[in-house]
């Protein structure tokens, strides 16, 4: 070994550790309501990480700097638990979400355009959690939600992204499913 590995090692373990430590802290978008028929717009989130994650000032941001947060006191996502983000309370009173998920309403929203859009989830460090993005194929049936299909894979591919089944969305996860393949309308 020469003295450039013995130097470079320790780092690329720490560059190791840190990009997993990374990975077990995130909290993903799970699914988007672009064009909702009646209520107002709304997204999902997900805690992906073994830890609970405080809320507190965590924002969401589009491509062209719109940007909305959750309140101070937003609260704790457990892990491996959903929230409801919505536009407005009205929105949270329609969706008739089960009772212990947790839904906040956003001061300002970064409006989820009908024709693509790609939004970011900052913690309150300002670091981006998440990111996806989408085209005008995620608003063309009013109504229904686009979901993402693997929690695994990255939210910006497009193929990891797809209609919901259910007219409600809800996390169902329907994108996974055969009926996803088969056409909706
Ligand atoms: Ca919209």
């Amino acid at each position: 070994m020469n003295k450039h590995s013995i130097i470079l090692l320790p780092v690329s373990i720490l560059a190791t550790f840190l990009f997993s430590a990374a990975l077990t802290a995130s909290v993903i978008i799970t699914e988007i309501m672009p064009d909702p028929e009646s209520s107002g717009e709304w997204i999902e989130i997900y805690n992906y990480s073994p830890e609970d994650i405080d809320l507190d000032s965590w924002s969401l941001i589009d491509r062209a700097g719109n940007r909305g947060y959750l309140p101070q006191n937003a609260g704790i996502l457990n892990s491996n638990s959903f929230a409801i983000l919505a536009k407005d309370s009205l929105t949270i009173i329609e969706l008739a979400i089960r009772p212990n998920t947790l839904t906040l309403v956003l001061d300002g929203w970064a409006s989820l355009n009908n024709d693509g859009d790609e939004l970011a989830l900052l913690s309150q460090h300002e670091e981006t959690v998440d990111k996806m993005s989408y085209g005008a194929e995620a608003a063309s049936v009013k109504g229904r939600t686009w979901e993402r299909i693997d929690f695994e894979k990255n939210g910006q591919d497009a193929a990891n992204w797809g209609r919901c089944a259910a007219s409600r969305g809800s996390h169902c996860r329907c994108a996974k499913q055969p009926l996803c393949s088969q056409p909706i309308e």
